[in-house]
Order: structure tokens, then C-alpha cells, then sequence
């Protein structure tokens, strides 16, 4: 969607909520009610107000219960480890097609960036690299090629020129 056709979308709306909000400020009963009965109506509707929550909650609660992540088995996915270093990278030579893979990361030395470009050289998925610790970057390939990888954190004087690469197939 074009940002003109949001802007038009966003201004019908805020049109009709003006026209609503100014009907509702002017509305007036015919008569006017006693308050007592104003209250004792809103009481009854209030106690099956209630009733209706906690019916549509407990449903809500019990229909989703087995869908919580918890006590579901983790995805297997093939784990390949990465160094970066100043200033190349230590990667697979080849990645497997359409299954899930765990890129395992760290830094030998400063923090890098591990930045994986798609054969069309889209950015696809990337991670910091950083020494003594190990980011978990989990990625499944759906298309074939060389995909390229690239730093994407200034590491040093030869930053520019690292850059590694695999193939997926
Ligand atoms: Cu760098």
C-alpha cells in the first residue's frame, strides 16, 4: 500500500470517528431516565458482563493450552560453527537446501559482524560476532547459489575487504 492510499485510508477513518464522536456528545434521551434505574441496569449488565469473560476466557485458556511451545520437542537443525577473525571468516564450504540450520557464531579477536547476502546480494539473515561468546543464528535456505558473507561491523583497517562465502544445495 502506497503511502497516499495510507494517508487516505487514515483520514476516512479519522472522519468517521469525528462524525461519531460529535453524534455521541450531542445525543440526548427523549426522557430522562432516574438515575436508580440507570444503576440497577447497569448492575445486571455488569454481573453477566462477568460471567461472559470468564466463560470466554476459561474456553480461550483450555482450547490453547496444547499449543504452548513448552513441552513440544526443539527443532533438529544441523549446527555449523563460525569464527570471525581480522579479517576473514571460518565457514562451511557447503549448507544444506531447505533444512534448519544453527549458525554457531563467535570473534577470535574483536567484534564482527556476520552478515549472509543472498545470490541476488539481498542482505538474509545476520548476527554480531563477538568475542567469548557464541550467538545462535538459526536460518533455513530456501534457494540454491553462493550466498556471500560480509561484516557488517568496522573491525579494523582491512574491514572492507572481509568477506567469505558458501554454497547452498
Ligand atoms: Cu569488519
Amino acid at each position: 500500500m502506497s503511502s497516499g492510499a495510507v494517508f487516505g485510508v487514515f483520514i476516512v477513518i479519522a472522519v468517521i470517528a469525528i462524525v461519531v464522536i460529535v453524534f455521541l456528545g450531542n445525543y440526548r434521551l427523549r426522557d430522562t431516565l432516574p438515575q436508580a434505574s440507570v444503576t440497577a441496569r447497569g448492575y445486571v449488565i455488569r454481573r453477566y458482563w462477568l460471567g461472559l469473560t470468564l466463560v470466554v476466557a476459561i474456553a480461550a485458556f483450555i482450547t490453547t493450552l496444547s499449543y504452548l511451545p513448552y513441552s513440544q520437542p526443539r527443532i533438529q537443525a544441523r549446527h555449523y560453527f563460525v569464527v570471525a577473525r581480522q579479517f576473514s571468516f571460518g565457514l562451511p564450504k557447503v549448507v544444506p537446501l531447505g533444512t534448519p540450520i544453527v549458525f554457531d557464531v563467535t570473534s577470535a579477536d574483536v567484534n564482527h559482524g556476520f552478515g549472509i547476502y543472498t545470490p541476488s546480494g539481498n542482505v538474509f539473515a545476520q548476527v554480531q560476532a563477538m568475542p567469548d561468546y557464541v550467538n545462535h543464528l538459526q536460518v533455513v535456505f530456501t534457494v540454491a547459489g553462493h550466498y556471500s558473507v560480509r561484516c557488517l561491523e568496522y573491525c579494523g583497517i582491512a574491514h572492507a575487504a572481509m568477506q567469505g562465502g558458501f554454497e547452498v544445495r
